[in-house]
């Protein structure tokens, strides 16, 4: 819309009102027609509106100066303006609406969004394959009410070796070469001190397991790391037998594997179960023909295992004359590189993320 001088279009000359009232009020009523018409946005239309309807404008000077005129002129003008002020009003309410109705419709084109866009993907990490079957296993036990503990990585002699049945200057201590820190306490060397943990806190009938990071100082190679992780478990109840340990390790491994492994058990010795076991898995990565994994001999050995010692239960306040149990300790890094054929345990450390996402 042209700019709208609506002072010199619709004010009243305050001298002739008279006349001002008396003027054909349809002709007021074109004029604003036709600046209607002109008006281009929301911000003219409040200024036509100002301009007729506001305070000091055109329509409300009229009906303000209707006191002067007598009765009968001031009933039939005052009819005459009420109307030309309704006409006005639903003119300008349309007006607006057809403004809001507008914007709408520009919005609608130039805000929608193509839901068929194909957008970049965000990247997103993913678990490590080591948690990713810890978790699994946990919901295997869980589902069986089993209890999952966790433990501290520094743990105290006691905790870590001698609980288990494992006294200074036993030689068994060889077995797992130890990272002392210098206050005497140490980094643990086996997940069994959950087991130890979980005799604490638990009283007997009680089923746990416990995943976690354990240390030793070894010679790294395709099959041994410094930090590995091992899961243990533990069942204390009346009359447990070694049927007991068996069932629940082939639960284990049918639902990890999801098809036929070959297992072998063989006499195992820890001084913290009586009998003890070795459970071995035919080597997935060389179907038992030999590789570095399985050090030529066709069998990993991934689930040590057996009957909790009566020293051991004695230690954790359980009577070995009422209660049994039996115990295991699974070594995950290598579980999880038998399930997927991964050739060497080093590749879980390495950082390379291309090893990592093949397990999204
Ligand atoms: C133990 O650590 C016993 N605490 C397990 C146990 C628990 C026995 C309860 C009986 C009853 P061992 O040292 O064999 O046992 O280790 C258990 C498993 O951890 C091994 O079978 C192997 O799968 C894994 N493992 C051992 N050393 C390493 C290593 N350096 N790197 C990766 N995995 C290892």
């Amino acid at each position: 819309m042209e700019s709208v001088d609506f002072a010199e279009v619709l004010s009243p000359d305050p001298a002739h009102f008279e006349h001002a009232v008396k003027e054909d009020l349809s002709t007021i009523q074109a004029e604003f027609a036709a600046l209607l018409r002109n008006v281009s946005d929301e911000k003219e239309l409040a200024t036509l509106k100002v301009h007729l309807l506001g305070k000091k404008g055109r329509i409300t000077g009229l009906l303000k100066e209707l006191g002067q005129l007598s009765p009968d002129e001031r009933q039939a003008c005052g009819k005459r303006i009420n109307e030309l002020k309704s006409y006005v009003e639903e003119a300008l309410g349309e007006a607006e609406a057809s403004f809001v109705d507008r914007q709408m419709r520009e919005r609608l084109e130039t805000e929608w969004v193509d839901v068929s866009l194909n957008l970049s993907r965000r990247p997103v990490g993913n678990l490590h394959p080591v948690s990713q079957v810890q978790y699994e296993i946990e919901d295997i036990f869980s589902a069986m009410g089993f209890e999952v503990l966790d433990g501290p990585h520094v743990e105290t002699d006691e905790v870590n070796f001698e609980a288990l049945n494992i006294p200074k200057e036993h030689p068994a201590r060889d077995m797992q070469d130890t990272f002392y820190l210098e206050d005497g306490n140490l980094l643990r060397t086996h997940t069994s001190t959950i087991q130890v943990r979980g005799m604490q806190r638990l009283k007997p009938p009680f089923k746990i397991i416990g995943p976690g990071k354990v240390f030793r100082s070894e010679r790294i190679d395709a099959s041994h790391e410094v930090t590995f992780h091992q899961l243990e478990g533990m069942m204390v109840n009346r009359d447990i037998k070694v049927a007991h340990l068996i069932h629940f390790m082939k639960v284990l491994l049918s639902s990890i594997f999801r098809r036929e492994v070959e297992v072998r058990l063989r006499p195992g010795y820890f001084p913290f179960v009586e009998p003890g076991f070795e459970l071995d898995i035919r080597c997935l990565l060389c179907s038992g023909k030999g590789c570095s994994v399985c050090k030529q001999v066709g069998w990993v050995e991934l689930l040590p295992c057996g009957m909790v010692h009566p020293n051991v239960l004695r230690a954790g306040n359980i009577d070995p004359d009422k209660y049994s149990g039996f115990a295991f300790g699974l070594g995950l890094d290598r579980l999880v590189m038998m399930r997927y054929g991964i050739d060497d345990i080093r590749h879980f450390h390495s950082a390379d993320l291309r090893f990592i996402r093949q397990f999204r």
